[in-house]
């Protein structure tokens, strides 16, 4: 049995994490293309890298924990016989810190910085400004940027995501508002057979493509889920 798990922003919501398209989004009192594009980051540096700074230091917080939803799909992962892979589109890290290891961050990660120039990767817990000092040479300023997936850049990973998809025998989407592709389509790429569930609070532009759409927060009914498929076999 494969296992293809989806989380978008509303699984980590129940930790302290605003979602982006809620009545609290993320994006209130920002217009999202001020702050998640290329173009946003050539324009105003200094106000993009605001806000993911002030996103960082949330997330560092020592307030901020994986909630219920997150513990239950890493226990259930160390239970499960066949593949498992959970795919997120969040940049925290609470599906690592919950104790997931198959995870696939397909928006990048708010703890990486990614260098300009050469593209390598470092972890990083502090702000980033234009003034930066890249680590490999000091004497070199600003040329780090947040490692995320802007619109109109490439998500990461799209290969193996597409891979797990067709051999997905169960798909479960949590938490995600299904606006933003390629992630809304992940739901047209699994197999005809595929057992498609969707958990979030309100239905989607997607729900009418899963089996099931069930309605509620992730810290209640992704364990209680979980609990009911392994209950019966997995495929009941
Ligand atoms: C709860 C809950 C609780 C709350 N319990 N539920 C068609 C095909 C392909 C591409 C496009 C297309 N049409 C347009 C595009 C381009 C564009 C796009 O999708 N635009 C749309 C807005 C129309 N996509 C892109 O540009 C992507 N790249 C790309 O397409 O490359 C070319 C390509 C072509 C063809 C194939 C493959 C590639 C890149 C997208 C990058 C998105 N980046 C962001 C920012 C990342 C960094 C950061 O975090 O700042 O990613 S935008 C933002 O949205 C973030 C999220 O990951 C993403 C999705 O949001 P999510 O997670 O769904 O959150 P919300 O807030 O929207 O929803 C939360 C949900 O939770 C709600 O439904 C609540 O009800 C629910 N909820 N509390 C359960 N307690």
């Amino acid at each position: 049995m494969n296992v293809l798990v989806l989380t978008g922003a509303g699984i980590s919501a129940e930790s302290g994490i605003p979602t982006f398209r809620g009545a609290n989004g993320l994006w209130e009192g920002w217009r999202l293309e001020q702050v998640a594009t290329p173009d946003a980051f050539a324009r105003e540096p200094d106000l993009v890298h605001r806000f993911y700074n002030e996103r960082r230091r949330n997330l560092l917080d020592s307030q901020i924990r994986p909630n219920a939803a997150h513990s239950a799909l890493a226990e259930f992962e160390k239970r499960h016989q066949g593949n498992f892979f959970l795919v997120t589109q969040n940049i925290d890290d609470l599906h690592q810190r919950a104790g997931s290891r198959q995870v696939l961050a397909m928006h990048g990660e708010l703890l990486k910085a990614r260098c300009l120039d050469s593209g390598e990767l470092f972890d990083w817990r502090q702000d980033l400004s234009t003034t930066t000092p890249h680590p490999r040479d000091p004497s070199v300023l600003g040329r780090l940027r947040p490692h995320v997936v802007w619109f109109g850049e490439m998500p990461i990973g799209l290969e193996r995501i597409l891979t797990a998809a067709t051999e997905a025998d169960l798909f479960i989407a949590i938490g995600t508002s299904a606006v933003v592709y390629p992630a809304a389509g992940i739901v047209n790429m699994v197999k005809d057979n595929c057992r498609r569930i969707e958990i979030n609070l309100e239905s989607t532009p997607t729900s009418d493509l899963f089996d099931e759409s069930l309605r509620g927060p992730a810290s209640v009914l992704v364990p209680q889920t979980l609990a009911r498929l392994e209950s019966f076999g997995i495929d009941h």
